[in-house]
């Protein structure tokens, strides 16, 4: 039995895709311009525009995709398998704490981290505060409490020392 179907060729599959983009284009095109003076027109309009878009994603083979899953579900894991790479921590402990978006770019040689302002912020305060608490209730304490996190003691001297958090993290 042949499974050629199970293995569509790439280029004959994006070619595909591009000339029926090209095709709704031309149809919304038309569309916009019979109801131009209709409200609907410039409705129209934008749906050429969002298939423009597409079309422009689809030549360069770019793709958007959400990854939404409850805690430990493997989207680490999964995200590594399709970059190639472990650039997200993947483990049986609490990992990814926010929303992070990944973006393939052919440019960079090794991975950037990039956070936001408001990220930077609350991870300061959150620095601060374990510096405090480390004072209040001495280290002793933090170390027994970190020891079910094995693969995060090394921070209690780091946190202790304190250390400057920067908005571009490269590698
Ligand atoms: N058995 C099994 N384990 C998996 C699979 N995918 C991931 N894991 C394991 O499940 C654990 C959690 O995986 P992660 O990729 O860190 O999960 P996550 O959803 O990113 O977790 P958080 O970011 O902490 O919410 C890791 O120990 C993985 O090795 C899978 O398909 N099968
Ligand atoms: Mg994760």
């Amino acid at each position: 039995m042949s499974t050629d179907f199970l293995q569509p060729n790439l280029e004959d599959l994006q070619q595909d895709v591009i000339s029926l983009l090209k095709k709704i284009e031309e149809l919304m095109y038309r569309a916009s311009n019979l109801l131009i003076s209709d409200p609907s027109g410039k409705k129209y309009a934008g749906f050429q525009k969002e298939v423009v878009d597409a079309k422009k994603n689809v030549e360069d083979l770019e793709l958007v995709m959400a990854i939404v899953a409850p805690m430990k579900a493997g989207k680490s894991t999964i995200i590594n398998a399709i970059v190639g790479q472990d650039i997200l921590p993947s483990r049986a402990s609490a990992m990814t704490t926010l929303p992070t978006e990944i973006i393939l770019r052919s440019d960079k040689a090794q991975p950037v981290l990039v956070l936001k302002p408001n990220t930077i912020s609350c991870l300061k305060r959150t620095l601060s505060t374990l510096q405090q608490k480390i004072k209040t209730n001495g280290l002793n304490q933090a170390v027994t409490k970190m020891a079910k996190y094995p693969h995060l003691t090394s921070l209690i001297p780091k946190i202790q020392d304190g250390f400057s958090i920067q908005s571009e993290i490269g590698g």
